[in-house]
């Protein structure tokens, strides 16, 4: 089932960049800056190894890869790399998402930081012209930032929507920040016509789920929490699922009991997802062979899977889902 998942065409939409980083460069850079950012041989061990992290140690892992890639060109570098590995596992549409990040002391302000994604990203931002994966952009509030902080992010969003962002999604330690705080952004997003993605429900918290589905978001990502009338409420929203990150974070107790099982039998949109491809150490064609094996779902419903994803990307271009079901008609075509 795995190498037919790899042979499988797939959509990515959730996949966060600095989380996507490989262990040979997260290595490479720690060894020729690790002392000068205070980062211990034990740090680098512990982002490169491969053992399960619950949620808060794996938010000290995400500061520690960010202490490593406070570089313009570095900035560029992973997410070229990123997009190369997406590519080569048969994603033919990726949306990353990242967090423009301020760091006067490397003199990089949230644009800096975005215009070294975007460079990283040329050669992806095509409509569909040529074989090549396409990817867009969306935009990451962490939790951790202020109303005023996640307002620039929005701005920038919008500045850069023909320049291939897509939408905005809040994110980061989900035991910290307020919903209110963010608030003022995701609906200044929505005003101006971009898509909203939240992580909802990766701890208990039922008045954030509740405000989170009366602002009716484009997609959700994680839901591990949600009550089945919670689910019940978000039916139409389409779901972004990551089985290994929940696994790997204590979110669920194993693949068999995950709530894509309960998601898929209700007939609800979901679409499988790597959250963390590095961090985890996964591939988008690992959790489609897990999710076959978990739920004993065949060639042909994964490819039915993989196919409706097409429904769920933020890309509003007819033109690009043209092109992607033209991926997958061909794909059919082989199958059969
Ligand atoms: C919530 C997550 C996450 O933005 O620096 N991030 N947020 N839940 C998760 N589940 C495990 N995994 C990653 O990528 C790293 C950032 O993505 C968010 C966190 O804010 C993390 O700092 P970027 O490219």
């Amino acid at each position: 089932m795995l190498e037919f998942c790899q042979a499988l065409p797939k959509i990515e939409l959730h996949a966060h960049l600095n989380g996507s980083i490989r262990n040979s460069t997260i290595r490479e850079l720690a060894a020729s800056k690790g002392d000068a950012v205070g980062l211990a041989r034990e740090d680098i061990l512990k982002i490169t190894e491969d053992g399960d992290r619950n949620l808060a140690e794996c938010f000290r892992l995400f500061d520690l890869i960010h202490k490593v890639t406070t570089e313009h060109t570095t900035v560029t570098r992973i997410t070229r790399e990123v997009l190369q590995d997406f590519a080569d596992d048969n994603v033919i549409y990726i949306e990353i998402r990242t967090t423009p990040k301020d760091n006067a002391k490397f003199g990089i302000t949230k644009q800096s930081y975005l215009d070294s994604v975007l460079a990283g990203m040329e050669g992806y931002i095509h409509k569909g012209e040529g074989s090549k994966m396409m990817a867009r952009l969306i935009l990451s509030i962490d939790r951790r930032e202020t109303t005023e902080q996640a307002l620039a992010t929005v701005k920038l969003a919008a500045a850069y929507k023909t320049k291939g962002v897509v939408g905005i999604d809040l994110s980061g330690n989900p035991s910290i920040g307020e919903w209110a705080t963010f608030v003022p952004a995701l609906r200044k997003a929505q005003q101006q016509g971009l898509k909203v993605t939240l992580h909802a429900g990766e701890v208990t918290n039922s008045t954030e789920i509740k405000s989170m589905l009366e602002m009716q978001p484009d997609r959700l990502g994680h839901v591990c929490t949600f009550t089945d009338d919670e689910l019940e409420s978000a039916r139409d929203i389409p779901i972004e699922l990551c089985p290994t990150s929940n696994l790997r974070t204590e979110s669920v107790k194993s693949y068999g009991t995950h709530h894509f099982g309960k998601i898929y039998g209700r007939g609800m949109p979901v679409v499988l997802c790597t959250d963390d491809s590095g961090v985890f150490n996964t591939t988008l064609s690992k959790e489609y062979a897990i999710v076959a094996d978990a739920f004993s779902m065949d060639e042909e419903a994964m490819l039915q899977l993989a196919s409706k994803a097409v429904d769920y990307i933020f890309d509003a271009s007819p033109n690009v889902r043209t092109v992607l079901k033209g991926k997958f008609s061909a794909a059919w075509m082989r199958w059969n």
